[in-house]
């Protein structure tokens, strides 16, 4: 799954190179280098982010998601928590729900039991604003669990299928270092869950406090940890290094194939 990043208009050079035109120019690269998916999403989900009004992020994905569907043939995924946003994207066509919350906020059980699209539920512990000050779990994986059984649980009562649903333990939402670390070491805690698992660490700050790394330092980082979170169970991996990740994941993927 590669990241589009949606920039704000303010960012677009007078219209002679559109947002609209960069973001087929990225989406087509990174369908080259090997995306199977594009997540579009605005920034509003980042760590200590404010919130952008529904009418904002309307119009900074839809018109992104119409033009992408209009030219390539690569599912398209919409990173948002709004249901408004989502009954929009699915009108559009949009092959999957990206949702941080996880279908927790207003209307969106409803709006994707109206659907019939895979949706992706993520764990977060807090608010985006607060979330990284000092998170506090009983036992980070049985409470990242029981979440998950409880989401899916709501799903079911709303009409969604469990076999719609992905699971993201949701690297960098409301984690310590240590706790991010140890959900990648033990991501395959949540196969007897029986749904497909995402996994989300691209550039993100576990690896730059890690390491010491500014955000454009993190490729390697980045990299491992895409290969360790396939090692141990996800099987869609959000990245915006999509190039390099497939190079890291071919790997992976042979001596998989070649191990007695
Ligand atoms: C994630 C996401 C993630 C899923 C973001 C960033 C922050 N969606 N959207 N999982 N992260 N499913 O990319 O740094 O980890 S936005």
């Amino acid at each position: 799954m590669g990241i589009l990043n949606v920039t704000p208009d303010s960012f677009s050079d007078g219209g002679k190179f559109t947002q609209i035109d960069n973001a087929l120019v990225q989406v087509e690269q990174m369908v080259i280098d090997g995306a199977s998916i594009i997540d579009i999403g605005g920034e509003s989900t980042r760590p200590g982010a404010v919130d952008v009004s529904v009418n904002d992020e309307l119009v900074r994905t839809i018109p992104v998601l119409k033009a992408i569907k209009e030219n390539f043939k690569v599912a398209v995924s919409i990173d948002t928590s709004k249901s408004a946003v989502m009954a929009e994207a699915i009108e559009q066509g949009v092959d999957l729900i990206n949702d941080v919350c996880a279908l927790k906020n207003d209307g969106c059980l409803a709006v994707a039991a109206q659907s019939n699209i895979p949706i992706c539920l993520m764990h977060m512990q807090g608010k985006p604003r607060t979330m990284q000050t000092n998170p506090q779990y009983d036992d980070l994986l049985d409470d990242i669990s029981e979440f998950f059984r409880q989401r899916i649980d709501a799903c079911q009562t709303a009409g969604i299928n469990k076999e719609r649903l992905i699971l993201d333990p949701g690297f960098g939402f409301g984690k310590s270092l240590e706790q991010n670390y140890k959900l990648l070491a033990n991501l395959s805690t949540f196969k007897p869950l029986g749904l497909p698992l995402l996994s989300g660490t691209s550039r993100k700050s576990m690896i730059g406090d890690l390491l010491n790394r500014e955000v454009n330092e993190r490729l390697s980082g980045s990299l491992t940890t895409a290969v360790l979170a396939v090692q141990n169970g996800a099987s869609i991996i959000r990245v915006h290094d999509v190039k390099e990740t497939m190079d890291a994941l071919k790997i992976l993927q042979i001596t998989h194939q070649l191990q007695r």
